[in-house]
């Protein structure tokens, strides 16, 4: 039976280890550093320490937690075997959740009545119509689509922006680094979406924010490093920018003294738009180590070169 390595911060992945061995009789589960997680053929990862996979000579499969595999591709010296991330509806579902209601979040003004309610002030503000607020979207991928897919039945106008030519009913789809300027000058409220790669980071700076039109708001669900968070702090300071909800930070947690948690306009959420229960992780990684084991074709194998 295959010996699996979990490679996270200590103690994270223990929950997996009866769940693999109930879905893998005669698993062997070594947790990094301990030397039987070395002899592993199937690593199982959340921030591996750089250097740790290259140091398993009998690895066959890389298997990421998460969707994104930001995580484990940032180390240069990750070994040239299969890579696969999470793909799940539940996490679908819970995305598309968080995405709909931080755009109802801004679209209904709850942003500005909550903030009034904590000084005693009635103040109510002209409603516009769905079809009035245009949604742009990062990334028409997994979780773009499905997100993109239930504005429009809301009403919203929604358009997307991926890497290669997409079509989606009812979306405006636009593609590749020389059509996001006209994208986003026609998105009220802009939700990332995307993964973290050399072509995505620090893709929001302060030139393509301020192609927003003013009083856009930003939902970043994908990862901190695709702000320049100084640029969009400097932005909602100067009032080009309405708010943004940030989900995700480029170091997690968000240390309570970060001036994020205080910014007027900033919802900081704790990377908490779609999360993943172990039940499903092991469910997916338990059925891709059957497929290595039996030569069959592995799910969700991200492209290497794409880095998603
Ligand atoms: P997918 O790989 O399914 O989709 C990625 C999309 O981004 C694709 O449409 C792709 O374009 C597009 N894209 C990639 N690179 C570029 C680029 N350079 N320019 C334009 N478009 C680009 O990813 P998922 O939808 O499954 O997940 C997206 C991200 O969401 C994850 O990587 C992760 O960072 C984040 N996430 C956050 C969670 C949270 O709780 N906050 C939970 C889960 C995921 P194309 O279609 O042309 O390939
Ligand atoms: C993911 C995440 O990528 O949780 O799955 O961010």
């Amino acid at each position: 039976m295959i010996k699996v390595a979990l490679l996270s911060r200590p103690g994270l992945m223990d929950p997996m280890k009866a769940l693999l061995a109930r879905e893998l009789p005669g698993v062997a589960v070594a947790s990094w550093p301990e030397p039987a997680a070395l002899e592993a053929e199937l690593a199982v990862c959340w921030k591996p320490e750089p250097g740790a996979l290259a140091s398993m000579r009998r690895l066959r499969l890389i298997h990421s937690i998460a969707a994104g595999v930001d995580n484990i591709l940032s180390d240069a010296t990750v070994p040239d075997v299969p890579l696969c991330r999470i793909v799940d509806p539940d996490i679908t579902a819970a995305m598309t959740e968080f995405v709909l209601w931080s755009t109802l979040y801004f679209h209904r003004d709850f942003d500005r009545v909550i903030s009034n309610a904590r000084d005693g002030l009635w103040q109510r503000y002209d409603q516009r119509a769905a079809k009035d607020s245009r949604v742009g979207i990062l990334g028409l991928g997994e979780l773009g689509t499905d997100a993109a897919r239930r504005l429009v039945q809301l009403g919203f106008t929604v358009s997307a922006w991926s890497r290669s030519p997409k079509q989606l009913a009812d979306v405006r789809t636009f593609s590749g680094a020389e059509a996001l300027d006209a994208f986003l000058s026609e998105t009220d409220i802009l939700v990332s979406l995307l993964p973290l790669t050399p072509s995505t980071v620090g893709l929001l700076n302060a030139a393509r924010l301020s192609r927003l039109p003013k009083g856009a708001a930003l939902i970043l669900c994908s990862r901190g490093e695709h702000v320049v968070m100084d640029d969009l702090i400097a932005l909602l300071g100067g009032g080009h920018l309405r708010g943004a909800v940030l989900d995700v930070f480029e170091h997690e947690p968000l240390p309570a003294e970060h001036p994020l948690w205080r910014e007027p306009g900033v919802l900081v959420t704790p990377h908490m738009a779609a999360i993943a229960s172990w039940e499903t992780i092991t469910l997916q990684v338990a059925e891709n180590a059957r497929r290595l084991l039996s030569g069959r074709p592995l799910l969700n194998v991200v492209d290497r070169a794409r880095g998603y």
